[in-house]
């Protein structure tokens, strides 16, 4: 697989409905995808950083120079015999690991199409279909949260997962366990308290849920070992996992019981799969964590979601809860089970919406590989 050229898109994709975190509201995505070509195969990978470095420290503006001024040059013109090449050849560059993501994917992607099968058996997965959760951000009231989870829930799916913060927490968790005591429910705080709120983060442990993700700082393991010892709720760790070591660390010292893995966080597929061997061996149940992203990326998510131990609905839902229109045909739909049928196709199984894409395109660049 000869890396001839990789192009550089941003694309504006406005959402259906805005996503609000602990650190702020999204009303529309700036999306960076990156396209490899290699000897008439094209691979597409789709760049997770988000508009704001809010999330974590990379943004799109991070992620474009970092690709076509390191990554990109320390692939093109190079024959790979398979994308577990790329995490070596990107190891001086240190974090940035969204960025190395994205170009990693792109080049698994054509991997994937050149050997004309399909990404989740490259990738060592087994599951026919997925379990599917939905993230539910903050609303203007309570009473929209609960319209939505009913919604959602009529749909199927099989978790529901509420963003959480403070003074939108405890009174959010009891309207929703007094309207539906059984339901599979868990909340994600994106880092908004610390461990001088022991006491309150206590309290959740009425609501039966699932898992709290990620209540203290995000590059934090250590005080999430302390507060995992205080609490009957699981934590399940999201933003401090940025490798498979991290995640050993976090196991060792007993800082979660349950892991989100998202293969942008981690740096690509290859580090997504060491962390789910890692967490399995432990008997520690992963699953795959989403960052609104495009067809493109959620395609991705499902391939990787197809691995053994990805044991719990992910937040890889259908694309029209985000998008009137997905750059994917046929878009992501969920059964009334709650699950995503996997395709046998070639590739991710689905099919790239070039022209919708370059209408979405406000800048692109392309580099090529020299002589
Ligand atoms: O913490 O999981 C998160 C979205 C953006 C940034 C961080 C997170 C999220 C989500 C949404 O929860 C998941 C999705 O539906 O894509
Ligand atoms: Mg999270």
């Amino acid at each position: 697989m000869k890396i001839e050229a990789i192009t550089l898109r941003e694309i504006h994709m406005p959402l259906v409905h805005f996503f609000e975190t602990s650190f702020g509201r999204t009303y529309s995505r700036r999306i960076l995808l990156l396209t490899v070509h290699c000897e008439g195969v094209n691979g597409w990978g789709e760049c997770v950083a988000g508009e704001d470095p809010f999330y974590s420290s990379e943004w799109i503006e991070s992620a474009w120079p970092t690709i076509t001024r390191y990554l990109a040059p320390a692939v093109l013109g190079r024959k790979l015999e398979s994308a577990r090449e790329c995490a070596a050849l990107f190891s001086r560059v240190r974090g940035h690991r969204m960025a190395k993501a994205a170009l990693e994917n792109a080049v698994w992607d054509a991997e994937a199409r050149q050997k004309r099968q399909p990404l989740w058996r490259l990738l060592g997965g087994t599951r026919r279909e997925i379990p599917c959760g939905v993230s539910i951000g903050i609303q203007d009231s309570i009473e929209q949260l609960l319209e939505k989870i009913q919604v959602e829930l009529a749909a199927g799916y099989r978790r529901i997962k509420v963003k959480v913060k403070p003074g939108w927490d405890v009174n959010v968790l009891e309207r929703i366990r007094s309207r539906w005591s059984e339901i599979v429910l868990s909340c994600d705080a994106n880092s908004a308290y610390t461990l001088d709120q022991t006491e309150h983060l206590r309290s959740f442990d009425q609501f039966n849920l699932l898992m709290i993700e990620q209540p203290l700082w995000d590059d934090d393991i250590y005080y999430h070992a302390r507060l995992q010892k205080e609490l009957r709720t699981s934590i399940c760790l999201d933003e401090s996992i940025v490798n498979a070591r991290s995640a050993a660390i976090a196991l060792e010292t007993g800082a979660c019981r349950i892991v989100n893995i998202k293969v942008g966080r981690v740096g690509g597929f290859t580090e997504a799969m060491k962390i789910h061997d890692i967490c399995q061996a432990q008997k520690i149940p992963v699953w795959c964590g989403g960052m609104l992203e495009s067809g493109i990326g959620r395609a991705h998510n499902i391939a990787l979601s197809t691995l053994q131990n990805f044991r719990l609905p992910g937040d890889v839902s259908a694309s029209k809860r985000y998008w009137k229109e997905d750059i994917i045909d046929p878009e992501v739909e969920v059964t009334p089970q709650g699950t995503i049928p996997i395709s046998d196709d070639a590739g991710t199984g689905y099919r790239i919406k070039e022209d919708l894409i370059e209408k979405l395109t406000v800048r692109k660049e392309t580099r090529r590989a020299q002589g």
